[in-house]
């Protein structure tokens, strides 16, 4: 599949810092130290709906992960899928009538967009789980092989037991993960197999629904972590820096992919570390697709709010935090980006190579956005009330606002 367009990130002088990041699985802060090309895997959309906050805010903090590392002068490898074939994405269309690969198709079209207008780097490798099947049904194969899978009425599901770290990404209790399973995907209590928690990684081809050649697993379609693990240890391979995603992804979909990968590979742990961003909420609530309480980033657009302003709001939460978007975060966000734009379009100011280090500083600490917006604002407010006269000032600011925080003034 391919991607969006890349918009340009200036070059900032001198050099930025290695990332701090908070690990889900070891429940810390650590720095990471790639080498030259950071590896960064970030599950991408269900696409059966238009982009919502929720996802724009997610996929804000891995952009801004890409953006520390570019600093740093490394290069990022970063990749990205897209769940083209999935049980929402299907129960979807036949609600609405409509042809499920037209709509996978308009709302991974609109997620480009959405993307592109918010410059979000995108990945070099896009990938969709249809294209990834015949990627997958070997790694199935071995995993049954290896006596790590088993069948059940045709359907092939995964032994959690045949990974001895099976829960280290999510470290949750046996119930937690229980009723997480029920809650996102999983069939606990489907009858016959192993252990209840056991997530499918071949489903065998049900009537009226779309399948594929499975070779030895039969006709059928891939389990939704199978697929991640796939992509990423097709284009990553294992021990890459970083697995992202919203935190309602660290189990079970997180956990099992780790399982699947550490056992294919026999390596552990898949990535060095497990990046979560909090849930964004409307009216009290987790923005869902299912639930249906969406403020969409297509229709802001539409409505003329400037993608720029979208993206300063995202900014304005840490993105570990869980948060809730209303009409004050974005008229914030507005006048934000007003008052930043009036002081960078003065010809001279006062100078910000201090500046620079504040924002570079407040990211690699574990992406503090807000602390970066507090270090611009503080420039801002000063420039806006004297008369400095470094002619290259309003320029570095733009530029560091631009290349850090995706913002373009
Ligand atoms: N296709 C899978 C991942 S392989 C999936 O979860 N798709 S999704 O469309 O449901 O979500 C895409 C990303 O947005 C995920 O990282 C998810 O955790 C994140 N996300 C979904 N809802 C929210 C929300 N309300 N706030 C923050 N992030 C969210
Ligand atoms: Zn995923």
């Amino acid at each position: 599949m391919h991607a969006w367009p890349a918009s340009e990130v200036p070059a900032l002088p001198g050099k930025g810092r290695d990332l701090q990041i908070h690990d889900t699985a070891t429940q810390g802060t650590i720095t990471l130290a790639p080498g030259p090309v950071a590896r960064i895997y970030v599950c991408g959309i269900t696409p059966y709906d238009a982009t919502h906050i929720g996802h724009a805010a997610t996929y804000n903090a891995f952009d801004l992960v890409q953006r520390v590392w570019l600093d740093t002068k490394r290069q990022v490898h970063y990749v990205q899928n897209v769940t083209d074939v999935d049980d929402p994405l299907l129960e979807r269309a036949l609600r609405d009538g409509h042809d499920w690969t037209e709509l996978a198709e308009r709302e991974t079209a609109l997620f480009r967009e959405d993307m592109t207008a918010l410059r979000m780097l995108p990945p070099q490798h896009y990938i969709g789980a249809v294209e990834a099947i015949p990627g997958i049904v070997p790694l199935v194969e071995r995993l049954r092989d290896a006596g790590a899978a088993y069948e059940l009425d045709g359907d092939v599901y995964f032994s959690v037991e045949s990974d001895a770290n099976f829960g280290k990404v999510s470290n949750l209790d046996a119930q937690a993960m229980r009723l997480l399973s029920a809650e996102r995907g999983g069939d606990p209590d489907r009858p016959g197999k192993k252990n209840p928690l056991d997530p499918m990684l071949w489903m065998a081809a049900r009537p009226g629904e779309p399948s594929w050649d499975g070779g030895s697993l039969g006709r059928g379609r891939p389990g939704w972590h199978i697929e991640c693990v796939a992509i990423a240890l097709d284009h990553l391979g294992m021990g890459f820096d970083i697995q992202g995603g919203g935190s309602d992804l660290a189990f079970p979909h997180h956990e099992m992919g780790a399982s699947h990968a550490q056992v294919l590979t026999g390596e552990f742990p898949m990535a060095k570390a497990y990046v979560h961003a909090g849930m964004v909420a409307l009216h009290g609530e987790k923005m869902s697709k299912s639930k249906g309480n969406l403020v969409f980033v297509s229709a802001l657009r539409r409505a003329g709010v400037d993608p720029a302003a979208i993206r300063l709001a995202l900014l304005s939460h840490h993105y570990r935090a869980d948060w809730e978007w209303t009409d004050s975060v974005l008229a914030e966000a507005v006048a934000r980006l007003e008052r930043w734009r009036a002081a960078v379009s003065r010809p001279d100011g006062l100078p910000a190579d201090a500046l620079v280090e504040e924002v570079r500083e407040a990211l690699s600490r574990d992406l503090d956005a807000p602390a970066a917006l507090a270090a611009v604002d503080r420039w801002v407010d000063a420039q806006n009330a004297s008369d400095g006269d470094d002619e290259s000032a309003p320029g570095l600011v733009s530029r560091t606002v631009d290349a850090l925080l995706g913002v373009a003034l």
